[in-house]
């Protein structure tokens, strides 16, 4: 619109444009963070946002901003909003789109995207793609708003969707022309939309509550598994309440540690593998019986035969892979209040043949691992640098672990015991590689605790530039790079004796430190577990941004770490 004209306009009524029209639709629904990387055509969109009083985190690269919307939307139970730019950036940010869908999160990832009429007619546009079609089968919903006045209805409908039923992503395209449309203030207010009870309750049927405690009721060797979606509930107490109720042994799936601590009398963690092979009857609560649970069947289930309980907001998630005798389907808070309430005053705990089989098992296995953990050699191996940070996590229960890797990510699983819910955050359903720094960085701005990441050095890579937007937002990471030189190892060597190294090796004696140094942070360079104490408790104590080189032994990993089954093995090539 003429620039006159404009003028001439505001004379006489007030203006508003697709630009304000997006913060205040935000802002209505109560969000106010936005991870971005700036650009054609959102620049403004993001000044604006921050004059708006928003608080807009621009980062490095999209996939880590939209890492750390995902994780965002995980922990707040509101959808995490990552922002970019059209195709290359759009396209960086799906991978997280696609990550926080599988992984059940809440996220929106709103793109501004080249002119209609061009894409469609494939002219050859600046950054051209039909992007929505491109998002859709990669998220739980895909909206696209062509005029100003829709926009308040397309956030609305991007945040019920991220946040009703199974959480997970939503794209919401904006084509760039949407932003500049001028409409009148007044419409324009009336146009948003305050979404109602974004994830209303969802009460399972009494007749499902009923038959799972009947189920239950029958058990001699119980268990009850907690997953992500457990934590991501909010329903810590009840859920406490519902297991130390039932006397089962639970074991928490890698992001539910922490929902009851660690070492909670109960836990089954130390005890997995006879926990799955002996249980006849198992409760899952939140938790998918994906690959990380062996698909419900198998080797890791022994022979016992099992009956399966399962709470999950998802009807298809049940019989997805066995049959579900007493499916309850309903939001875990209510499910799981439901539970209790049915249980009467008088409920009868598990056989304590079970319960102690478990309990001794438990004990065992701690008191194998402790001595391990003590060690202090140099260069460290994972039980020992593992050891050090076990027991700054117990000192400082508040604060957050971020952790991938493989063997970094296993030994630290099994080894940091974990006290308060939600405080472990890794590379979920995917295993993915490169949620690390986004990861940590909302942790920090969205909970406000210091936060402890600890990374393979392969992983660190793929994410590793971030550490300048957490030096630039002064956040309280303390990075704690596990340096074995390596994917897996750091010792492979090249099978054809060539010059270039073997493909799972990086360069000799990294010093990840000094990119940290470079940016203003604190870096350190360790080789024992008492020198990676002292650095980090000193970065967990001064809340500075601190990258700790951790030197572990080179050849102390596995392939794959635990899930080394997984990868197929050359047999042809390792006759040769
Ligand atoms: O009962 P048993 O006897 O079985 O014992 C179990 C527990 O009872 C016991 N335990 C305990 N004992 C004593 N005390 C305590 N407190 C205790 N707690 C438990 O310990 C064992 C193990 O327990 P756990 O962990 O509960 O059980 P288990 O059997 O391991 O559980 C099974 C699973 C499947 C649930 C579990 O293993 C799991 O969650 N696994 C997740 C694995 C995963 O996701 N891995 C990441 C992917 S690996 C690979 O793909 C990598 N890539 C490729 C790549 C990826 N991923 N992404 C992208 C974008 N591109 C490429 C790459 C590049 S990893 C990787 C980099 C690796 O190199 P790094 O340098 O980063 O890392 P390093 O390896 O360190 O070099
Ligand atoms: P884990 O990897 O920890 O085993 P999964 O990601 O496999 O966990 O499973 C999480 C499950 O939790 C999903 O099936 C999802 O539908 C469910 N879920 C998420 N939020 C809720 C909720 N509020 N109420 C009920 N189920 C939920
Ligand atoms: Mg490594």
């Amino acid at each position: 619109m003429p620039e006159e004209l404009i003028e001439e306009m505001q004379e006489d009524v007030a203006l508003t444009d697709g630009f304000h029209l997006v913060i205040d639709a935000l802002q209505l629904n109560g969000i106010n963070t936005i991870y971005n990387v700036p650009g054609i055509p959102i620049t403004d969109l993001g000044r604006d946002m921050q004059a708006s009083g928003m608080r807009v985190l621009s980062f490095r690269h999209e996939q880590n901003a939209g890492y750390a919307a995902a994780i965002a939307g995980f922990l707040t139970k509101k959808p995490g909003i990552c922002l970019t730019v059209s195709a290359p950036g759009f396209l960086n940010g799906l991978t997280a789109l696609a990550h926080a869908t599988t992984n059940c999160f809440p996220m929106i990832l709103i793109s501004g995207s080249s002119e209609r009429e061009v894409v469609d007619l494939q002219q050859g546009d600046y950054e051209e793609m039909d992007q929505l079609a491109v998002a859709k089968p990669l998220c739980k919903a895909a909206y696209r708003v062509l005029h100003a006045e829709d926009i308040g209805i397309g956030v609305a409908r991007a945040i019920r969707a991220a946040v009703s039923g199974r959480p997970g992503g939503v794209y919401l395209d904006l084509p760039a022309k949407v932003f500049a449309q001028i409409m009148d203030a007044e419409a324009g207010e009336k146009s948003l939309v305050k979404v109602i009870d974004a994830a209303p309750r969802q009460l399972p049927a009494p007749e499902s509550i009923a038959r799972a405690l009947d189920v239950l009721k029958g058990a001699e060797r119980p268990l009850i598994i907690l997953g992500k979606g457990a934590a991501y509930a909010q329903a810590d107490d009840a859920i406490r309440a519902l297991v130390e109720k039932s006397g089962i042994p639970y074991l928490p799936m890698s992001m539910a540690k922490g929902l009851l601590p660690d070492t909670h009398p109960q836990s089954a963690g130390a005890a997995r593998s006879l926990a799955l092979k002996g249980s006849d009857v198992v409760m899952l609560i939140g938790a998918r019986l994906n690959w990380l649970l062996s698909h419900g069947k198998g080797q890791t289930w022994g022979d016992q035969p099992k009956k399966f309980v399962h709470i999950d907001i998802e009807p298809r998630e049940m019989d997805s892979n066995v049959e579900i005798v007493a499916p309850v389907v309903g939001d875990i808070g209510s499910c799981v209040q439901a539970m209790l309430d049915g249980m009467g005053k008088e409920w009868a705990v598990p056989p304590t043949e079970w319960t102690a089989e478990i309990k001794d098992k438990v004990d065992t296995n701690v008191a194998r691992m402790a001595p391990r953990l003590q060690n202090n050699n140099s260069p460290m191996d994972y039980h020992g640098a593992l050891g050090a940070l076990r027991t700054i996590i117990k000192e400082r229960p508040e604060a957050i672990l971020v952790n991938e890797g493989a063997n970094t990510l296993d030994f630290t699983r099994s080894i940091v015991d974990m006290y308060q819910p939600r405080k472990r955050l890794d590379v979920g359903t995917w295993g993915v590689m490169g949620v690390g720094m986004g990861t940590a960085i909302a942790a920090a701005v969205e909970m406000g605790k210091p936060v402890l990441a600890i990374e393979g050095d392969s992983a660190f890579g793929f994410s590793g530039m971030e550490i300048e937007t957490i030096c630039r937002y002064n956040l309280p990471v303390c990075v704690v790079v596990f340096n074995n030189g390596g994917i897996y190892q750091g010792a492979g060597v090249n099978p054809s004796g060539g010059s270039d190294v073997a493909t799972t090796v990086f360069v000799k004696d990294a010093r990840y430190d000094k990119m940290m140094e470079a940016f203003g942070g604190v870096g350190a360079h360790v080789t024992s577990p008492d020198e990676l104490s002292q650095a980090v408790n000193a970065a967990m104590d001064s809340g500075k941004p601190t990258l700790v080189n951790a030197v572990i032994d080179e050849k102390a990993g596995t392939e794959s770490g635990r899930i080394g089954n997984l990868n197929p093995q050359s047999v042809l090539s390792k006759k040769k």
